[in-house]
């Protein structure tokens, strides 16, 4: 008996450590699909498999689950980096961070997503832009931007002028300005000519002209020498 018992579990542990990668998280609707009393926080998700544990901000609720990939509250994250940092992520999940251009680009192969722009100002005013698809390219592609579906939160559009652009950080130009953006405004982004939004900016509480346009920056919504309190992006699949 205990011979027989021995053997049945000699063939169930490979089958069931197969089984445990399938149970990993790829984003913050799975973490809430496995436990739906889980409450906003931080979690680990795993974008490009098993071996990719990375901590997420987890905007959860029961309608919306939310996996934030950018988040700026206090000014705690100096966010002017260079590509290697921007490709693979930096800060803290549970204040300001980037999750990082390889790991968006994976979650945004693996299923489609939505995007939504939540921001505030230093008066408690908040507002969003929501756009109905977000994907991006492989790094071989300079993680180009697509983005479509524009609805108005308040915020206005500040992020439809990027789409189609790649990447840009001050060590790797890839934008469409005859200039640096990335040194020009201070940040890294998906710049154009250069920018419409500059949420990677530079964060310097509020109302700011001193050097136009480096702030953490919407400006369908405050402008061009406005730099707001919060803003964060984040993305839920599309059901
Ligand atoms: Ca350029």
């Amino acid at each position: 008996m205990m011979k027989l018992l021995s053997v049945l579990l000699l063939l169930l542990v490979p089958l069931l450590s197969s089984c445990a990668p399938l149970l990993l998280p790829l984003d913050c609707s799975d973490v809430y699909s496995q436990d739906s009393s889980r409450p906003s926080g931080v979690y680990t998700i795993y974008p490009i498999g098993a071996t990719s544990a990375v901590l997420v901000y987890c905007h959860m609720d029961s309608q919306e689950q939310w996996t934030v990939f950018q988040r700026r509250l206090d000014g705690s994250v100096n966010f002017y980096r260079p590509w290697d940092q921007y490709k693979t992520g930096f800060g803290n999940a549970a204040g300001e961070y980037w999750l990082g251009l390889e790991n968006l680009f994976h979650l945004t192969q693996r299923k489609r997503y939505e995007l939504l722009v939540d921001m505030e100002d230093f008066n408690g005013n908040k507002v969003f832009a929501r756009y109905s698809s977000l994907s991006i390219d492989g790094e071989s592609d300079g993680y180009r931007l697509h983005v479509s579906g524009f609805t108005d939160g308040g915020a206005g559009d500040s992020l439809s002028a990027h789409n189609g652009q790649k990447f840009s950080t001050f060590d790797k130009d890839q934008d469409s300005s005859s200039g640096n953006c990335a040194k020009l405004y201070l940040g890294a982004f998906w710049y154009n000519n250069c920018h419409h939004a500059n949420p990677n900016g530079v964060y310097r509480w509020g109302a700011d002209g001193t050097i136009h346009g480096v702030g953490v920056e919407w400006s369908r919504w405050k402008g061009f020498d406005y730099s707001l309190k919060t803003i964060s992006m984040k993305i839920r699949p599309v059901q």
